[in-house]
């Protein structure tokens, strides 16, 4: 039988199969990153690998779980190290990380957490917590302090359970104990994500501490990044491929496309891993790079999430084989790539060609159910924003106008066979009774315009927008997506 992948018996890999090239051990741990999800593990736990093979330092990572137990407990019975399976066309590259030194849970081992996050030698805290764990308003911009969680966490500061909340806890500790001060990085799929970072923690100090606000500007930096990488969630089938391939168990390997982009600001006055010996791009401006991101990529993966889930198509890959759907996309990123302000050195173009063959990539089963969760908190920045933008220019929305309805018709939480299904949505709650025996499209409108905060007022009081939302929903009711999308796309 195979032994388990530890720190003991990474030496006895099959030969041939990458493996760090550093001495994993003698590296300290310099970033805490919470999110321990397998985007994480996939796009900048590669990056700090590579950056310390190149480079060394004591840029090792301490990952913490926020919610479960599960994924920290599995690294750390293997000293943090796992198997990497890029997936590519041409087949499988298995990689063994060691960038992650530990792995822990914040709702088993607190203490430890908050030990680490406040010793000197942390000088980065970064994220991929998802879109809802900012806490942030739909109206405001800011933190919304009356999410359930945030007055919780603002009720009982010291015992934080939210990402502001502790992320002030933090910093309160750094500067009571002198520790300093750190950067904090957002990897999350969030327009301006430093900005927003920045915002949701001084409001959060501005309730919970306010003569800490100052030390945060004077201290804190918070550099806005565009992270990509396509991970869909880790298969039992995984576990057996790695397995097969490194000669070793692994509880907790991830898989990903070989593409990976990684565009920061360097804005990183406590230091930071030379990222750019993996290939990540150091930018003065990252804001065009995240719009091309957020919403070619995200935005087309959001249309066809919805559409395809609807449909009964399983996986992106299913998308582009269904022709009204692919035309869809095709226009769809047409249509954004217009809108977009010029990118030096970048071809839209092209990129949407790549964005096509990644999607296409036949090794990777991308879930559409995996990526329409959270719609309430995705849809903003990918449809809503740009389908704003088009309707102020007087250009085209009608493929804004389609993601929108199919993310309408998804919100029934059935799909078109009767198959039902969770939203697996912040809002599922309140969107599941808005929405009760309404079957109309007009009426599914107008009930989810009336919960706070989930579809903006100004787009969605614009009769242009509406009627063409509406008019697509009551067409996908009656005839379905696939119907819809083909008579939307005919030449
Ligand atoms: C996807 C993203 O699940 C989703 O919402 O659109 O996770 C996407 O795969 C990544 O951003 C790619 O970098």
């Amino acid at each position: 039988m195979d032994k388990r992948l530890t720190a003991a018996t990474l030496a006895h890999a099959r030969p041939g199969i990458a493996r760090p090239r550093y001495t994993p051990s003698a590296h300290g741990i310099g970033i805490v990153h919470l999110g321990l999800g397998a985007f994480h593990r996939a796009h900048q736990a590669a990056y700090t690998d590579t950056a310390l093979a190149e480079a060394g330092g004591d840029w090792r990572i301490l990952g913490i779980s926020m919610r479960s137990t599960e994924t920290a407990t599995q690294l750390a019975d293997q000293d943090g190290l796992y198997t990497l399976l890029e997936r590519g066309a041409d087949g499988v590259r298995p990689r063994l990380i060691a960038s992650l030194a530990a792995a822990r849970a914040l709702r088993t081992e607190r203490a430890a957490i908050l030990r680490q996050l406040c010793a000197p030698a942390t000088r980065i805290i970064s994220l991929t917590v998802t879109e809802k764990a900012y806490g942030i308003s739909a109206q405001s911009g800011g933190l919304d302090p009356d999410l359930p969680e945030i007055a919780a966490d603002l009720a009982t500061p010291d015992n934080p359970a939210t990402v502001p909340g502790l992320l002030v806890q933090t910093l309160r500790q750094r500067r009571e104990t002198g520790a300093g001060g750190v950067t904090l990085l957002s990897c999350d799929n969030l327009p301006e994500n430093g900005h927003v970072l920045r915002r949701v923690v001084r409001d959060f100090a501005q309730e919970a501490a306010p003569d800490l606000v100052g030390w945060i500007d004077d201290h804190v930096a918070f550099p806005a990044t565009m992270v990509d990488r396509i991970t869909p969630q880790t298969t039992k089938a995984d576990l057996a491929e790695a397995q097969a391939l490194c000669g070793l168990r692994d509880a907790a390997p991830v898989q990903c496309e070989p593409f990976s982009q990684w565009v920061l600001e360097d804005d990183f006055p406590h230091g930071r891993p030379p990222w750019e010996a993996a290939g990540a791009i150091f930018a003065s401006r990252v804001i065009p790079y995240e719009h091309m991101k957020l919403r070619m990529l995200n935005g087309s993966h959001s249309l066809l999430a919805y559409a395809g889930h609807v449909a009964g198509l399983e996986t992106v890959s299913a998308c582009l084989d269904a022709p009204p759907l692919r035309a869809c996309l095709t226009r769809h990123l047409t249509t954004v790539s217009a809108g977009l302000s010029p990118l030096l050195g970048l071809d839209y173009g092209d990129y949407a060609q790549a964005l096509i063959a990644r999607f296409e990539n036949p090794s990777i089963a991308h879930a559409t159910y995996q990526i329409s969760m959270d719609g309430s908190q995705k849809m903003p920045p990918r449809i809503f924003a740009p389908a704003a933008e088009a309707l102020a220019r007087d250009t085209p929305i009608q493929t804004y106008a389609f993601a929108t309805a199919c993310w309408l018709r998804y919100l029934l939480g059935e799909t078109e066979s009767g198959t039902g299904y969770p939203l697996r949505d912040p809002k599922e709650a309140e969107i599941a009774r808005a929405l009760s025996g309404t079957r109309r499209a007009e009426d599914i409108l107008s009930a989810l315009a009336n919960l706070p905060g989930l579809l903006p007022p100004e787009l969605f009081a614009a009769p242009d927008w509406r009627d063409a939302v509406t008019g697509l929903l009551r067409s996908i009711l009656s005839d379905g997506v696939i119907r819809t999308a083909e008579r939307l796309t005919r030449p």
